[in-house]
């Protein structure tokens, strides 16, 4: 056996030993048996048992394609890493078209007394344009007045409609805390996902698949991949924005807006930090424990989401030349931040935190420290090291201030 081929299945096995000592658990959370109990009588397809996850072998992000270990970080950057980049495109979100297009911008309101003076409210409409046709994407943001510029920025990647974002503040939503954030020095933004593409299977006709695709194969965009696009072209914005610190952007989401902050992070090298809450499969979960949601079971619900290329690792995950451990290695050099709730088993806490743990060897290969226990924290204990950090959150599926307020403390320590 070559030298190489050596060190590959040692790699591999220290990942698995990892992998089992962080899913046994020690003194860190575990899930409630009761819950579990609950939620398996209710969806006896998924499984819920730890016991049952399968066996599995993550493949190895620091091999290339030709068995070769990648040892330094040069040959990360300077190859893995575009080849890893590619096989997300190619098996999981798909490709952006190369169709041309131009876009402009306009803020189509300012207020400097936003917030009882505390901010100021700017309406930026993206415009953007292809062949006689358009599409807008509508930019709302809080600026803080009181402190220096530029300021860094958190961008949210809204997957619950504008009632939660509400530029005069009438409505307030912890989902969208634009007074806490102003007040802790940072600019908080926000999109509607919709704008860009709609959360629903229209065959591809609507929003920007309409505007820019030419086409379709196994591995054009889906969904997810068009949110990230439109992420982008905010940070685009950005950067004409004097106010915003173009190098402390923050991108996050919940859920499937989770999903789409890590592959925005990951097309993006833009993004210096990325926040994933809740992202669960397709996201931030290890696809091969199949604890909870499965690949089969969000290709089947949301067939728009992917590429078509994805649906071959129905109930066929060994075979997927990636998993989500590599999506978060895309994320290094620059910090990313995974969060959990207790209660949301669907979206596989402990799979979320083993992606995050077994992409730390990327992490240390770019001279991160990285560090993060293989057991997971406590409920309600964020943990942190160097760059990456993580919490689990007691209560159910949703992003809340308290969320926020670890996302906000890790920012500090990251970005300030
Ligand atoms: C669920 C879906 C999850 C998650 C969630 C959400 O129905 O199964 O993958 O994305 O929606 O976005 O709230």
């Amino acid at each position: 056996m070559k030298i190489s081929k050596i060190i590959a299945a040692m790699s591999v096995s220290i990942i698995l030993t990892a992998t089992m000592i962080c899913a046994q658990g020690g003194n860190g959370w575990k899930a409630s048996p009761e819950l579990v109990e609950k939620l398996s009588k209710s969806r006896p397809d998924i499984n819920y048992f730890e016991e049952k996850v399968p066996q599995y072998i993550l493949p190895d992000v620091l091999t290339g394609s030709s068995g070769k270990p990648v040892t330094s970080a040069t040959r990360w950057k300077k190859y893995r890493r575009q080849e890893v980049l590619e096989l997300f495109r190619e098996n999981v979100y798909g490709r952006v078209p190369s169709t041309q297009y131009s876009k402009e911008f306009k803020v189509i309101n300012e207020d400097e007394n936003a917030m009882n003076g505390n901010a100021t409210l700017k309406q930026v409409d993206i415009t953007i344009r292809s062949e006689g046709r358009s599409l807008v994407i509508h930019l709302t943001m809080f600026v803080p007045n009181k402190v220096q510029k530029p300021v860094p920025a958190f961008l949210l990647i809204d997957n619950r409609g504008p009632a939660n974002t509400d530029p005069t503040r009438k409505v307030r939503s912890e989902f969208w805390p634009a007074e806490e954030v102003v007040a802790r020095g940072y600019a908080i933004a926000v999109f509607y996902n919709a704008d860009v593409d709609p959360d629903n299977f229209d065959d591809f006709k609507n929003g920007i698949h309409g505007l820019l695709d030419r086409g379709r194969q196994a591995d054009s965009w889906g969904t997810i991949a068009a949110w990230a696009w439109g992420a982008s072209r905010c940070m685009d914005y950005f950067e004409t924005d004097k106010d915003i610190d173009r190098k402390k952007v923050a991108v996050l989401g919940h859920s499937r807006g989770g999903k789409t902050a890590l592959w925005a992070g990951a097309e993006d090298q833009r993004f210096a930090l990325v926040i994933s809450n809740e992202s669960g499969c397709g996201g931030a979960a290890l696809a091969r424990r199949k604890y909870g949601e499965t690949i089969s079971v969000i290709n089947k619900s949301f067939p728009h989401w992917f590429c078509t290329n994805y649906r071959k690792y129905n109930n066929n995950e060994p075979e997927m030349p990636v998993d989500m451990h590599m999506l978060m290695a895309l994320i290094a050099p620059r910090a990313l931040y995974v969060a959990s709730a207790a209660d949301d088993l669907w979206a596989d806490p402990r799979g979320s935190y083993l992606s995050l743990y077994n992409s730390l060897q990327v992490f240390r290969l770019l001279k991160i420290k990285s560090s993060l226990p293989p057991e997971m924290p406590p409920l309600n204990k964020p943990v942190t090291s160097g760059k990456t950090g993580y919490h689990i959150r007691d209560g159910v599926h949703n992003m809340l201030l308290k969320d926020w307020n670890w996302f906000m403390d890790f920012a500090d320590m990251v970005l300030k």
